[in-house]
């Protein structure tokens, strides 16, 4: 009996080893399982014997608890907490504060660079006996450390000899959540919400915790919990009481929350009459409203908002610029320290003559006029998350303001949570871009993590795919992109194939075997769904208000939200014009970059058609025509689908069958969806090419009707 309770004690302090929901993909990338490799596993054992951290504070419980889990679980013995130090083996971890007597003047020293957030680990001696240290500025710097370590732990690295230093590059860090009061996700397709605003403020799941794990795992250290096609309801007291219970969940993981603040919110539930940012009963209004916010949650981050775009009410509601809006939210959040980040994806009511070019007209002239705790949040391109988009022509264009990224984590455009498409080079391309603001080198990533006009402020925020689905995201692979988004926030320098590499050891596996076949799939799946959807910077051609499959037809309504706006395919070509001949969007880039989308010749051909309107016979550097390349890409997409299914039939008894399963039965739908997109793309397309289909193609199964016609219900 006593047996049994020791064992089920046991259990209970090790949730995520014992996992009654085994390989279900809900413990993550978290996954403390036994190292299976036998010599590392007793490298480890030897080298980590107990441990201990210093230091009191819901963040250090919370440490502990993480490290005693990973230890535990990765050791596959219990490993205890000591308070003695001279023990061969021990591991150290604590603020440097409580670190004094044993840290020494050269790790003091790399501590004095790395922030309130970084920290180091380092293999040293502590009283003659092998240790390992994890010391950092703050708290936060130690559970990021801990984290780091157990990272270390589950990718198998050579612990002898550690010297790790590590520090943000960018200061907000955060999740966007478009989830509703009513629990549906705006463009979410791994379920509801996972806040349970009706339970709120009272019934704490677990998950909430697991999501602050998981966020701070990866330095995640906000989170916007509500749509940015927002509700006032959320900044009344009942909600504010909601908010403030999960605010406690997230505070010992370092994650702040935000909201997203309707600017008619003094109208709705303030009973003004105006929410004009200069009328003083409005000012007075939001200023006590933000201290009633305080009350309840007294590290609010501040807020997100979408104002005067898709209809949202905002600043020019009443002949006020952006700036008037955001400053006078800021000067709100100001005496508490709280930011606003304010959007750039704008457009109103009157139907631009290019979309792509709005935001930068507008905000462009109000650089230098916003408070110095606003930061715009620019998405990574000008029309909407595309798949294949150039980078936004915004970034570098306001040098006195602090520009953060946004990136859409959730598959609106790239096939929802059915499709296996690993965003990070889709990320990395946009990050690595050089805008040539300040001549070479200005690249976006180092606009948005503030070093190339020596910003304070900087950031990245990702629009979250995770909801009640057991393995949180949906696809089990779109785990990776919430975990690449949180790596690249925090170093927007680190590699595609790099965080492809620590994810699929922690997820899956350390087998050489497996990483290399899953790694190439990863990096290769994002050119594959451009090819299936939108090659050659096709845009914008997807199913009318769902945006599921391809809808290259869509022609009724506002110009702006057709598919015939973008890509303007007529018997003489296709594409958007968008050089000086044209919509002159081009003009809003840097010289040496305006001058290479510009011309025809330099403009890179992965987004040709973004940029050109060009007739079906243009050749291609291929020498193919361009009719026959768009065939041949959106073909190749098709078959690439089916050679990741193939590889992905190589890993088979190298993971568990759950998760391999899932992953095959996923791919098979993306081949079948790739197909739709091919199929009907070529098959419209060529109604105005009149040209054939190569002839070592298959000819499409279908006619055009039949994918015009498709009926899809109830689409998330
Ligand atoms: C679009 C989405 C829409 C969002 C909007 C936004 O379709 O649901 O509200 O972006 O970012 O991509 O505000």
């Amino acid at each position: 009996m006593k047996k049994n309770l020791l064992i089920l004690l046991l259990l209970s302090s090790l949730p995520f080893r014992f996992s009654i929901h085994a390989e279900d993909g809900y413990e993550l990338w978290m996954r403390y399982h036994t190292i299976s490799n036998q010599p590392t596993l007793k490298e480890y054992k030897k080298a980590i014997t107990n441990w201990t951290i210093k230091g009191e504070s819901a963040i250090i419980d919370a440490a502990k608890k993480e490290l005693q889990t990973g230890l535990n679980g990765l050791l596959g013995n219990f490993i205890p907490e000591t308070n003695q130090l001279s023990i061969n083996g021990i591991v150290i971890a604590g603020t440097i504060n409580n670190l004094s007597d044993i840290a020494d003047a050269a790790l003091k020293e790399k501590l004095k660079h790395l922030g309130s957030e970084g920290y180091v680990i380092v293999s040293g001696k502590v009283n003659k006996k092998k240790a390992i240290i994890i010391a950092a500025n703050s708290d936060i710097g130690v559970l990021y450390g801990v984290f780091h370590f157990l990272r270390v732990l589950q990718t198998q690295l050579d612990i002898t000899g550690l010297a790790i230093e590590s520090a943000p590059k960018t200061k907000i860090r955060v999740l966007n959540h478009w989830d509703n009061l009513d629990r549906t996700v705006e463009r979410g397709y791994a379920g509801f919400s996972l806040w349970d605003w009706h339970k709120l403020p009272d019934y704490l799941y677990t998950r909430y915790t697991d999501y602050a794990r998981a966020n701070a795992s990866i330095g995640i250290n906000g989170t916007v919990l509500t749509n940015v096609n927002a509700n006032a309801l959320v900044l009344t007291k009942d909600y504010l009481e909601k908010v403030a219970a999960l605010a406690g969940v997230f505070r010992p993981y370092g994650i702040k929350v935000y909201l997203t603040a309707r600017f008619s919110a003094p109208i709705e539930i303030g009973k003004l009459k105006t929410a004009d940012p200069l009328d003083p009963d409005v000012v007075w209004w939001w200023n006590e409203k933000v201290k009633e916010i305080y009350s309840y949650i007294p590290d609010f981050g501040g807020f997100l908002v979408k104002a005067n775009s898709e209809g949202q009410p905002g600043p020019q509601n009443y002949e006020r610029s952006h700036a008037d809006g955001a400053n006078m939210l800021a000067d709100a959040l100001k005496p508490f320290n709280g930011i606003v980040m304010w959007r750039a994806f704008v457009y109103d009511n009157n139907v631009p003559e290019d979309r792509a070019k709005q935001a930068y007209n507008e905000f462009v002239p109000l650089d230098g006029t916003f408070r110095d705790n606003v930061l715009i949040q620019v998405k990574n391109g000008a029309i909407d998350f595309q798949p294949r988009e150039p980078f936004h022509p915004l970034f570098g264009a306001m040098p006195k303001t602090p520009e953060m990224m946004e990136f859409q984590i959730t598959q609106e455009y790239l096939g929802f949570a059915t499709h296996l498409v690993y965003l990070a080079t889709l990320f990395e391309e946009c990050l690595k871009s050089d805008t040539y603001a300040k001549g070479k080198g200005s690249t976006v990533a180092s606009i948005i993590d503030g070093s190339l006009e020596h910003k304070s402020l900087s950031g990245m925020a990702g629009v979250s795919n995770i909801g009640t689905d057991r393995n949180w995201t949906g696809h089990p692979f779109g785990q990776a992109n919430w975990y690449a988004f949180g790596r690249l926030a925090w170093d927007p320098y680190l590699t595609s194939g790099d965080i492809a590499n620590e994810w699929i050891r922690m997820t899956f596996s350390n087998s050489e075997n497996f990483i290399n076949t899953v790694k190439s799939i990863m990096l290769a799946s994002r050119e594959i769904t451009v090819n299936y959807m939108t090659p050659i910077g096709l845009h914008h051609i997807m199913g009318r208000g769902h945006h599921f499959g391809p809808g290259p037809w869509v022609s009724e309504g506002r110009p702006d939200w057709t598919s015939l706006y973008y890509h303007r395919a007529d018997s003489l070509g296709i594409g958007f014009d968008r050089t000086s001949t044209g919509s002159d969007a081009v003009s809003q880039y840097f010289p040496p970059v305006r001058d290479q989308f510009e011309n025809v010749e330099t403009c890179p051909e992965n987004v040709l058609l973004w940029f050109h309107h060009l007739p079906w016979d243009y050749k291609m550097k291929s020498g193919r025509t361009l009719w026959d390349e768009m065939c041949y890409k959106y073909y190749a997409g098709v078959d690439s689908v089916i050679w990741m299914q193939k590889e992905w039939e190589k890993t088979k008894g190298l993971i568990d069958n759950e998760r391999y399963n899932q992953v095959k039965t996923l791919l098979k739908m993306q081949e079948k969806e790739a197909i739709r997109w091919r199929d009907a793309c070529v098959l419209y397309f060529q109604t105005f090419s009149k040209r054939p289909i190569p002839n070592d193609l298959e000819k499409p199964e279908q006619n055009l009707d039949y994918y015009i016609n498709e009926k899809f219900y109830y689409v998330p």
